[in-house]
């Protein structure tokens, strides 16, 4: 089929500074198949937020492109963890015991929420400005953040534009041939406004992948510089068959797993390391290893890592049900540099989240690291604290497993991570909620009201205060050169997990000792 675009100018939507990793892989497919476009990649993150629409304006009046291809990737970012400033905010506000803390954070949610507010909007603007300066070019938005919410980005984004929902490639290759034949999953919002929807009905095969051809990339995306002694994203699957209460990864990719070519993998992260001297790796498959097919398929990439000596350290999701030595050994050798998963040390907890997944288990697979070659790589603990379920027993056993961590790893290299569960829509832990009363069942997901957003940051009663407290009196205590702010909140939950035992002791003696 003969394309009809001669030109794409693709736009990466600010977010804070990130390997623009997606749409890379978008537009060197579409190099590959119709190398006759010409594409251009602007970056806006690495714009200043003052210059970012005169450097689009400047650039859609000099390229006229007969596409723009926006990526949004994060629309709905509050992280529930200590790296994301919305996290003190809610702890402050919900648990400070001072007024004056209480104060300020009510002060910094509502510049959080300004800024939450205004970069949405700012986004729509930036597909306004193309529709006004160049009324017949055609507007195409991708990336994770319209994944999730794609029809409110239908419903809201200017006329004749195709809105694609998960994996890009194939359904952008059917908009540069003309969009006579789509495919992927889309909406089309059509010249008089009119929204229609396609669901996938293909499967895209990701042997045709191959390794991204960066001298490509340089050529549409100077910029691309400005991102090599980051950790440069590497896609190696794609899809997850769990189904974790709090997850939507599964519904962003799909559940059915899909893998790339090992050798092309290799070839990529060899690409970056000889070629651009890139030191870091990050595996951005929602489970670089999880099903025993997927660890297969690791032994292969590492094999070429191995075979090729490359020299880079990587990270990823993990999870290490099928962890053999041998697999642990190569993880190892090929430069893993932390461990990366979710952790809780109760079996209920993991079960009530159905994580599937054995505790007895993944701490025999963290015996096996140890043994096979571990020397002082991070063991980074995403805990779901306070998760639907938790109580104190079963929080009191997370704090035991994670000293274990810490005898087994040594206490410096396990960070345990403060991570509530953030309420995503369509999960299950989000019916579970609509249906305990937490939340509404009409309440809306991407809400400007800071109390909705405040409670997507799930930690509730009674456990929460708790948390909350032991949490500010860590950050207020904490000295960040000689310890961790998950540690030390860990350290400060389990004083007062005792003291309660202590009182509930106390009340048990009292109780037996009084007169029947
Ligand atoms: C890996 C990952 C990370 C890693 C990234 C490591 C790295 N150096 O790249 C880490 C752990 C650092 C991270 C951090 C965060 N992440 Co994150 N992350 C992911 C994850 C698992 C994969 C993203 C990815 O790179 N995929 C691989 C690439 C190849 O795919 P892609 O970008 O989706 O692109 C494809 C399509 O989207 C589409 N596409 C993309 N652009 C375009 C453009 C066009 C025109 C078209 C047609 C198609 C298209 O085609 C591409 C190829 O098929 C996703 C969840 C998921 N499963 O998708 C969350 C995800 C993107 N993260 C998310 C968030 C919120 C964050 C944080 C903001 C969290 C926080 N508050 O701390 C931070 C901030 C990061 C930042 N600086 O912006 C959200 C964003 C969505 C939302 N709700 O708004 C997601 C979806 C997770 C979630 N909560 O559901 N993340
Ligand atoms: S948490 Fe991990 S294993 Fe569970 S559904 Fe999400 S991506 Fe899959």
């Amino acid at each position: 089929m003969s394309s009809e675009t001669k030109s794409v100018l693709y736009v990466r939507l600010p977010c804070w500074k990130i390997y623009p990793g997606g749409v890379i892989y978008v537009a060197d497919y579409i190099h590959k198949q119709r190398p006759g476009i010409q594409q251009h990649l602007l970056d806006l993150a690495l714009v200043e937020p003052s210059s970012r629409q005169r450097v689009l304006q400047e650039r859609l009046t000099a390229l006229r492109p007969d596409l723009v291809a926006f990526s949004w990737r994060n629309m709905q970012s509050f992280g529930p963890h200590p790296e994301d400033d919305a996290l003190d905010v809610v702890m402050n506000f919900d648990h400070s015991p001072s007024w004056w803390r209480k104060l300020k954070a009510t002060k910094d949610s509502v510049t959080i929420i300004s800024d939450y507010v205004i970069s949405r909007l700012r986004n729509f603007g930036y597909m306004k400005l193309v529709r006004k300066l160049l009324p017949a070019t055609r507007i195409v938005v991708g990336g994770t953040a319209v994944s999730i919410f794609g029809k409110y980005v239908a419903e809201k984004c200017p006329t004749d534009t195709v809105v694609v929902i998960g994996e890009g490639e194939d359904a952008m290759l059917s908009i540069v041939d003309g969009f006579t034949a789509p495919a992927g999953e889309v909406y089309y919002k059509d010249g008089s406004g009119h929204i229609t929807h396609r669901s996938r009905t293909e499967t895209f095969d990701l042997r045709k992948l191959t390794a991204v051809d960066f001298p490509y990339v340089e050529s549409i995306f100077p910029d691309f510089h400005s991102y090599l002694n980051e950790d440069i994203g590497v896609h190696t699957k794609r899809g997850c068959p769990f189904q974790c209460h709090f997850c939507l990864y599964n519904q962003i990719e799909g559940a059915n797993q899909r893998y790339r070519e090992p050798v092309e993998i290799a070839k990529e992260v060899e690409a970056l390391s000889t070629r651009y001297g890139v030191k870091r790796i990050w595996f951005t498959d929602a489970q670089f290893c999880s099903t025993k097919r997927s660890t297969q398929h690791v032994d292969m990439v590492l094999d070429e890592f191995l075979a090729r000596k490359i020299d880079v350290s990587w990270s990823g999701y993990l999870r290490l049900n099928h962890l053999t030595p041998e697999i642990a050994r190569k993880m190892l050798a090929t430069g893993m540099c932390s461990v990366d998963l979710s952790f809780t040390g109760s079996q209920e907890v993991i079960d009530n989240l159905t994580l599937g997944y054995s505790l007895d288990q993944q701490m025999d697979a963290f015996r096996m690291l140890k043994a096979n070659g571990y020397t002082n790589q991070k063991i980074k603990l995403y805990l779901p604290l306070n998760a639907p379920g938790e109580t104190v027993e079963t929080l009191q056993k997370t704090g035991e497993k994670i000293k274990e961590l810490y005898l087994m790893f040594g206490r410096e290299n396990v960070l345990p991570f403060i991570f509530f569960i953030g309420v995503q829509p369509g999960t299950p832990v989000e019916k579970l909620l609509i249906g305990q009363g937490y939340l509404k069942p009409d309440y809306n997901p991407l809400t400007f009201n800071p109390f909705i957003i405040k409670k997507l940051l799930y930690n509730p009663k009674p456990l929460g205060r708790l948390i909350g407290r032991a949490y500010l009196e860590a950050v207020e205590a904490l000295d960040s050169s000689s310890e961790y702010i998950g540690r030390a909140t860990m350290d400060n939950i389990e004083r007062e997990l005792d003291k309660m035992e202590v009182v509930a002791r106390g009340g048990e003696v009292l109780a037996s000792s009084a007169p029947a």
